[in-house]
């Protein structure tokens, strides 16, 4: 099937208001046939999804949180629920980033209570998945990621609230990224195991490329069999790179 890509921008703990209005002019005027190719998102931090959904009004860009609790509300200080971000403009959010299985120690298991949140809540799922250095060493790529999809997406999974993200934690800020043979060995993995357990949905869930994506390997990336877009970190920061970036498509 014709899959939109995606390119989604992780801005994770960096940006403060200032931020959000230069991008936001620079955002503004972008082409408007690359709008016609292309969606592009951010997931600023929190502090920010405001400030965002007030920009994506002024251009195409949609809006999205990195991270919601698996409850809708109650006593838990410091945490978002998947509610307040849609009350705020984010029409997604980023669960199970591998910076939030490391950090937090976030299982599969509440990943999949995260991206359940944010179903309850009329978002969509961005549900990352992702190997370590020492699992790709030790040959257990698949076998990571097949246990990750199984235990993190929620079932029911539909093509329109739900997006995976591969992001190999080795290639996160790192600036190495996989071999173009690597992604769309791991893609077309992806690609199988959404289609046996979700079929048509499976066959039409976009599947993020994410791990050091710059301007200068984009097009090769988003050029793999079963990459349908990316997720962006650094380089989503400069306006003027996320659109470069966007510009693969
Ligand atoms: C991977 C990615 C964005 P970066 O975490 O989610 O970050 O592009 O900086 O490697």
């Amino acid at each position: 099937p014709d899959i939109r890509p995606l390119v989604a921008g992780n801005w994770k703990m960096n940006g403060l208001r200032a931020s959000a209005a230069e991008f936001g002019a620079m955002i503004e005027g972008y082409d408007d046939d690359l709008k016609e190719r292309v969606d592009l998102m951010i997931c600023p931090p929190s502090t920010l999804v405001m400030a965002f959904s007030q920009i994506a009004l002024q251009s195409s860009l949609s809006v999205g949180g990195q991270d919601c609790h698996a409850k809708d509300s109650g006593a838990h200080t410091g945490d978002i629920s998947a509610g307040m971000m849609a009350d705020s403009g984010a029409a997604a959010v980023i669960v199970g980033h591998s910076e939030r299985r490391q950090d937090h120690g976030e299982t599969d298991e509440m990943v999949r209570a995260k991206a359940e949140a944010a179903w309850r809540a009329g978002l969509t799922a961005i549900v990352c998945v992702g190997e370590t250095e020492a699992e790709r060493k030790d040959d257990k790529t698949l076998e990571r990621i097949g246990a990750q999809l199984a235990g993190s997406i929620p079932d029911g999974a539909m093509a329109a609230r739900m997006i995976v993200a591969y992001e190999p934690v080795w290639a996160i800020g790192t600036g190495m990224t996989p071999t173009a043979k690597d992604v769309a060995e791991v893609h077309g993995f992806i690609r199988e195991r959404l289609k046996d357990r979700f079929g048509e949905e499976g066959a039409r869930t976009r599947v993020l490329y994410g791990g050091s994506v710059k301007p200068s390997n984009a097009v090769e990336l988003m050029a793999v069999a079963n990459v349908d877009g990316a997720l962006v970190g650094g380089a989503s920061l400069k306006a003027s790179d996320f659109l470069a970036i966007a510009e693969a498509y």
